[in-house]
């Protein structure tokens, strides 16, 4: 009778992950890089590989769970794999990847510490890296340019770009979660909620995510913005709800409910309050 997985002891669980092999998505030994967009990324069993990847959530919602540590992915965030390390995803949502594998011995002719480089990048179970949207552009406009470059014959060309896209990662990356001060904390709950604010958010869940408390979040938001959190995401919901009325044809009431309101009277008073104008003015 097989053995219940519960009672399988470490390494034989282990050794009944699946490991992907850089055969599968290479085509030749010359090539350095492969790119593998997934969109989507599917929920997708744990495994390991015999190469490393760097991934890149470029849209909606996920559980990644790496080395039996979990974590909610979302827009932004990237991510280093070592060969070694097991993970894998589920209760995806729409949840959008750009991988970019990368064999265990490259050789690279134009870079030299990429290991010490990605390292840095390297998840562990407190905190992942996130880019703002700024960076994510540059990042994709540089794994576009990557797939387009991914030649033998480009190859110099292709580490450059490769390298570049690296750095971007480097100087630009917050934490999620952090031993930070509160300013970098309140900076990166800022940066979070510029990706999520159509969601519903729970305040105390969120700041816990963060390591801070409501209180000290309301004193930064008071200090730097000088609103609560609660009218600054008020605020984010409204502009964009501005934008989508003034230039899409979407119905208002659609607008309202994706910018995070679900009751469409509230939307149109705060609108009113913060515009000087009805919804339904501005769309005439
Ligand atoms: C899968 C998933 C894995 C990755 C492979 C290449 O869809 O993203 O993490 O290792 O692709
Ligand atoms: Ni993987």
């Amino acid at each position: 009778m097989l053995k219940n997985n519960k009672w399988l002891g470490r390494k034989e669980r282990r050794d009944m992950i699946q490991k992907l092999s850089f055969k599968d998505f290479f085509h030749s030994t010359k090539q350095q890089l492969a790119i593998e967009p997934r969109a989507p990324q599917m929920n997708y069993p744990e495994h390991t590989h015999d190469f490393s990847e760097l991934v890149i959530v470029t849209k909606g919602k996920g559980r990644h769970i790496l080395n039996g540590y979990q974590h909610d992915l979302h827009k932004g965030m990237v991510l280093y794999i070592d060969a070694a390390d097991h993970h894998l995803y589920e209760n995806v949502s729409d949840l959008h990847l750009a991988n970019i594998l990368l064999k265990d011995h490259n050789d690279f002719r134009f870079i030299h510490n990429l290991d010490a480089l990605l390292k840095n990048l390297k998840p562990n179970d407190a905190s992942y890296k996130i880019v703002n949207q700024n960076t994510l552009d540059l990042i994709n406009s540089n794994i576009n340019h990557l797939i387009s470059q991914n030649t033998p014959e480009t190859k110099l060309q292709c580490e450059c770009s490769f390298f570049q896209l690296v750095t971007l990662m480097q100087h630009n990356y917050i934490n999620s979660k952090t031993k930070g001060t509160t300013e970098e904390k309140g900076q990166q709950i800022l940066n979070w909620l510029s990706y999520n604010f159509t969601e519903e958010i729970n305040w105390a869940k969120l700041t816990r995510q963060f390591g801070l408390s409501v209180r000290t979040l309301h004193r930064f938001f008071k200090d730097k913005i000088g609103l609560t959190p609660q009218n600054y995401l008020i605020k984010l919901r409204l502009s964009n709800a501005y934008y989508q009325i003034r230039y899409t044809d979407k119905a208002i009431i659609d607008i309202a409910i994706e910018c995070g309101f679900n009751d469409s009277c509230y939307f149109s008073t705060c609108f009113k309050n913060q515009f000087k104008i009805s919804p339904r003015e501005l769309r005439r």
